[in-house]
């Protein structure tokens, strides 16, 4: 057993699993044997809460990531590798679906995007054609889980029990969904547009993973068809070989293999937005834990979150000599304004060093000095403000699904 952010260990894990399975790495992006047969369990961790256990398994075009399901693919980042730099590498981007039938292979001559509903002109985009429908845009953009964190919560909460890797930032590249609605000629009336990919549900007559923007979300200039991530075509398992980018909010508004866009004249009822992925329809999205909240809305931005990534729980650091602490910070898209770093608890606080602007939706890098005084525990914790105020709490709020977790984490090292 090894803890997750130990950094040394999935190296020597990938390798071992890359020569056990020769050519995944190089796979072609378009054609991949079916995913179930090489998922390979590489080694071991085991996150900090109850029933944490995990195992480390290697899937195509992934380096071992932590195995939350396998069918669907459930994947979760080693913390370690939010370390690595501040955009997330594309094998190691965590992984989420929710229905098993996924695409495995999918033929990137015969794909085609529908745009259909209340359009003037209904439209079947090659991908090619979808490529040349304008400019080209980039945006770097936090795909987060509502779920990321889940399994800390106190009382426990439904669902994957996952730890902090159920999010990634990725430089995408695509167009903005806007140009496809007016090349469709979006009709008077319309109030939202759903989506919907390539995965299925086993059994016929569960509901298809279909979401669904406001009209005026949709058109905003910022939602996003992406093809490529980090300069390169989407890996098969985050949404080859096109996916919608909804920058501020939540992954599961980030359909993948998007394969069909409905323009509607009133409010998508389906499944996972009328009764899945809905928060309290209160400030804090919380409730009293165990209480159900009076009225509910469907989830939208992601509130302000920061995190320590150079030690590790437990790790050692000298005593008496200075350690550069450094982590990221992140929101829904207002930009983190202010990172402060706390080495006594939370009793007194420094203000931190941000890194480098990579946008308002990107996570932003920070470090701070921290020389322990003499030898001892210490508890480090980091709390991120954003530039409109809105911070995080220094004691974890509640709500059944285990959405939204963004208490101020905290990092205890060893001084010696
Ligand atoms: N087609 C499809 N797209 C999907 C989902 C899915 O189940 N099917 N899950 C969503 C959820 S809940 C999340 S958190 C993100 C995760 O993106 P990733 O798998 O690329 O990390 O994908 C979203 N897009
Ligand atoms: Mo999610």
């Amino acid at each position: 057993m090894e803890r997750d952010n130990d950094p040394h260990r999935p190296e020597k894990a990938r390798r071992r699993a890359l020569k056990a399975f020769g050519a995944i790495g190089t796979a072609a992006a378009a054609s991949h044997p079916a995913l179930q047969a090489l998922a390979a369990t590489a080694a071991r961790v085991v996150l900090p809460f109850d029933n944490g256990e995990r195992e480390l398994v290697v899937f195509p075009q992934k380096r071992p990531l932590i195995l939350l399901t396998s069918r669907p693919p459930q994947l979760e980042t080693p913390f370690a590798v939010f370390n690595e730099g501040v955009l997330t590498p594309n094998d190691a981007f965590f992984v989420r679906y929710h229905w098993s039938g996924i695409p495995t292979s999918i033929d990137p001559q015969a794909y085609r995007l529908r745009v259909g509903g209340k359009v003037d002109t209904p439209l079947e985009l090659s991908l090619e054609e979808l490529k040349r429908l304008a400019e080209p845009l980039e945006v770097v953009a936090i795909d987060q889980c509502s779920g990321n964190s889940r399994g800390h919560f106190t009382p426990r909460a439904n669902g994957g029990q996952l730890s902090n890797g159920a999010m990634g930032n990725a430089r995408w590249t695509g167009l903005p969904l806007k140009k496809v609605l007016e090349k469709a000629g979006v009709q008077a009336g319309a109030v939202q547009v759903s989506f919907h990919g390539l995965d299925r549900p086993p059994l016929e007559g569960s509901p298809g993973f279909v979401k669904a923007l406001t009209i005026d979300h949709a058109l905003d200039g910022e939602v996003m068809l992406a093809w490529a991530m980090n300069g390169e075509d989407l890996p098969m398992l985050n949404g080859y070989p096109v996916r919608l980018i909804v920058p501020g909010h939540y992954g599961t508004y980030w359909i993948k293999h998007l394969s069909d866009i409905q323009v509607l004249d009133k409010p998508f009822e389906g499944f996972w937005m009328s009764a899945a992925y809905r928060i309290p329809d209160n400030p804090c999205a919380c409730v009293e834990p165990g209480t159900t909240p009076a009225k509910t809305v469907p989830i939208g931005r992601m509130n302000v979150r920061s995190f320590i990534t150079s030690v590790a729980d437990g790790a050692q650091v000298p005593a008496g000599r200075e350690t550069t602490v450094r982590g990221i910070a992140f929101d829904g898209g207002y930009g983190i304004a202010e990172v402060a770093l706390s080495a006594d608890g939370g009793g007194s606080w420094r203000a931190a060093h941000l890194g480098k602007d990579l946008g308002r939706y990107s996570f932003r890098e920070w470090k701070a000095a921290f020389t322990p005084p003499g030898k001892g525990t210490f508890e480090l914790k980091v709390r991120a403000v954003n530039r409109i105020g809105e911070s995080q709490p220094m004691n974890a709020l509640w709500n059944a699904a285990g959405y939204m977790r963004n208490v101020v984490e905290t990092t205890r090292v060893v001084a010696a």
